[in-house]
């Protein structure tokens, strides 16, 4: 038997000997723990380029029906995803859609690119110094206080729905401060200076079932896009 093997018999036997002991020490049978519920505060603060919509916080769509009308994902401390991946809340519409009914409108990040417009990333048809995006921002695993950092922008339809195909890739140089407090919460940052990123239009050759099967990344520009996001769990 191999060293590897031999560790999961020993690992399972200790599972089954300290489930035996908690029965007989309980008389019950132990308990599923609830998944956590996860929330992501995007600070406003004037010096920080990626924002929130000034929608408040985001809140995952599994914990109650206004969060679930959201249409927002935080995956852990891993990633914030503004628009969830279903049919449901694909077919939510931009903020600049034309939406007589009132319906939901799906939730973004306020890229602010200064002086520049380097492309229409939400996909309102006009290339703008500030673009209110549908995005992921995704944290690699926190080694030694830093996460590697990353947002990628959904492709917007000409209706203003969104996909959860990537269009714009900004790929940071540095990974981000992360500071983990006692009850779980990670406060990810970095600050006017050291959040220089590169900006990527992802395109896409369409096939007949009008889906993208080869891509490439064209560079666009790099920018110093700061921001703050805190990621914590609902008590
Ligand atoms: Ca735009």
């Amino acid at each position: 038997m191999s060293k590897k093997s031999c560790f999961c018999v020993l690992a399972a036997a200790l599972v089954v000997v300290g489930l035996g002991i908690d029965l007989l020490a309980t008389g019950k049978k132990p308990q599923p723990q609830p998944e956590p519920t996860y929330t992501a505060y995007v600070f406003d603060d004037a010096q920080y380029m990626v924002r929130s919509d000034g929608r408040g916080l985001y809140v995952d769509y599994s914990y109650d029906e206004k969060a679930a009308e959201d249409c927002v994902a935080v995956l852990g401390t891993l990633m914030l995803r503004t628009v969830h991946n279903s049919d449901v809340c694909n077919g939510q519409l931009s903020y600049w859609s034309d939406n007589p009914l009132g319906l939901p409108t799906h939730r973004f990040l306020t890229l602010d690119f200064g002086d520049s417009t380097p492309g229409d990333l939400d996909g309102n048809g006009t290339p703008e110094t500030i673009e209110k995006a549908p995005a992921r921002i995704g944290f690699g695993r926190v080694q030694g206080g830093l996460a590697p950092v990353g947002i990628l922008v959904l492709h917007v339809n000409p209706d203003g729905t969104t996909t959860q195909d990537t269009a714009w890739s900004i790929n940071y140089h540095n990974p981000a401060h992360a500071s983990t407090s006692g009850s779980g919460t990670v406060d990810f940052c970095l600050e006017p200076g050291e959040a220089t990123a590169d900006l990527y239009e992802v395109v896409g050759i369409v096939n007949p079932n009008n889906r993208r099967v080869k891509e490439t990344y064209e560079f666009v520009g790099t920018f110093d896009l700061p921001f703050r996001i805190q990621i914590a769990t609902i008590e």
